[in-house]
């Protein structure tokens, strides 16, 4: 039988043939056992045959970038922690651990593309150019969502675990139905975040399903932290999390989620696989959650400290700076700018948290539906007496 051709797109709204598909998945590994892994822990710069090339442009400068781009998202981080803690928000969801994961994947993607957080993507939501004043809203209950979804291609943040899933392979399905992919200049590409925890969900089988089915230019990014509140890994897969994209057809690749130019080459070559009419593609990104699920939770109560102390050790700053310094003789000055622009969007962040506006109390209920709902009216007349209630008390 004859075989197929490798596809090789050369007009933007051509479509491979399910062959050429096959085949160009055929032509693509299933990444190794091992974790690829550019940049190790002691911050020295190991080759990598395969993934190189998606980081061979990558200077000096750039790196340092990647640098404040960590700090900065953690120092955002933190203080969302501390303003929860200090009764500013009814809750925080922090991603402490998991910056490199965000910031390498986050800055793979082109503004074309568009992306599917869960609810800890912070470090994402900085990349796609939002503001971490933008986040709030969400977490001191002000605000539904914060962000213009669609002019900025990040999604509202979704609670219901491993739900974004379907919406992410609903919308790469529309990229490729509208031939928004095949070159790999102006493809389009989707990435979809979720959890270790959320890979037991119907909802993420569903959307591997389809994405699968339908060919679409989605990366499945799942950053295995290790537990899904107090369920640890172990219970949710007997194999590694990358290995389950075997079954649906796909290409799946474990990374080092604590080393963010492992991630940045990683996500562009998923990115670009995509792209190109290649998709979907897997990327387990293995890292550590290293607070508290959120704000509600208490860790040391199912987890044991030793386990975070070894993480300690895979910090995915701490391998960045060791490597500018030593390897490149970045000075420390630079250093110290990077953590004197921290202190100034700390500061920034508090005082924008605490003047926010109460909300209308009208507000919550006038973007339910576009057409008028007899329901709504009644609950919204029901909530403005009961609140009216207090201001006469009051008055
Ligand atoms: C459908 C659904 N079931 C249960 C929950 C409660 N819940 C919130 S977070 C979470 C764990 C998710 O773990 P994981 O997918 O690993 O993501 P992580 O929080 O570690 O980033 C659960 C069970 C939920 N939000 N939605
Ligand atoms: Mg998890």
């Amino acid at each position: 039988m004859e075989q197929p051709q490798a596809w090789v797109p050369t007009d933007p709204r051509a479509r491979p043939s399910r062959d050429q598909v096959v085949k160009g998945l055929k032509g693509v590994d299933e990444g190794g056992p091992e974790l690829v892994q550019l940049l190790t822990p002691e911050g020295e710069r190991v080759p990598d045959e395969r993934f190189d090339r998606h980081v061979a442009d990558v200077t000096v400068e750039e790196l340092k970038a990647l640098y404040r781009d960590l700090v900065l998202v953690r120092r955002a981080d933190r203080e969302g922690n501390a303003l929860q803690r200090q009764g500013e928000l009814g809750i925080w969801v922090p991603l402490l651990g998991q910056e490199a994961a965000q910031v390498g994947s986050g800055r793979a993607l082109r503004p074309t593309d568009m992306a599917f957080p869960s609810y800890r993507e912070h470090g994402v939501a900085w990349c796609r150019g939002i503001d971490p004043t933008e986040l709030l809203g969400i977490f001191r209950g002000t605000d539904h969502g914060g962000w213009d979804f669609v002019g900025r291609r990040f999604h509202p943040y979704t609670i219901v675990i491993g739900n974004q899933c379907l919406n992410a392979a609903g919308y790469a399905m529309g990229q490729r139905f509208e031939s928004r992919v095949g070159d790999p200049d102006t493809g389009e590409a989707t990435i979809c975040y979720f959890g270790d925890g959320a890979t037991s969900q119907g909802d993420v089988h569903e959307g591997f399903v389809w994405a699968a089915a339908y060919d679409a230019p989605l990366v499945f990014f799942c950053q295995n932290n290790q537990w899904a509140i107090s369920v640890p890994l172990d219970r949710q897969t007997r194999v590694p999390l990358y290995q389950r994209a075997r079954g649906y057809g796909f290409p799946g690749v474990r990374v080092d989620g604590n080393d963010v130019l492992a991630c940045l080459a990683v996500t562009r070559w998923a990115l670009e696989e995509c792209r190109t009419g290649n998709g979907p593609v897997l990327v387990e990104a293995f890292t550590y959650r290293m607070d508290s699920h959120t704000t509600s939770d208490d860790a040391t109560r199912y987890r044991l400290a030793d386990e975070v102390e070894l993480w300690k050790l895979k910090d995915p700053i701490e391998r960045v700076r060791v490597h500018l310094s030593r390897r490149h003789g970045v000075e420390p000055d630079f250093f110290e700018g990077v953590d004197a622009e921290a202190d100034e969007l700390g500061e920034r962040l508090r005082a924008f948290c605490r003047a926010m506006p109460q909300p209308d109390p009208e507000r919550m209920f006038s973007e339910v539906y576009a057409a008028a709902s007899p329901q709504v009216d009644a609950q919204r007349a029901e909530y403005l007496a009961y609140h009216a209630s207090f201001v006469d008390e009051e008055g």
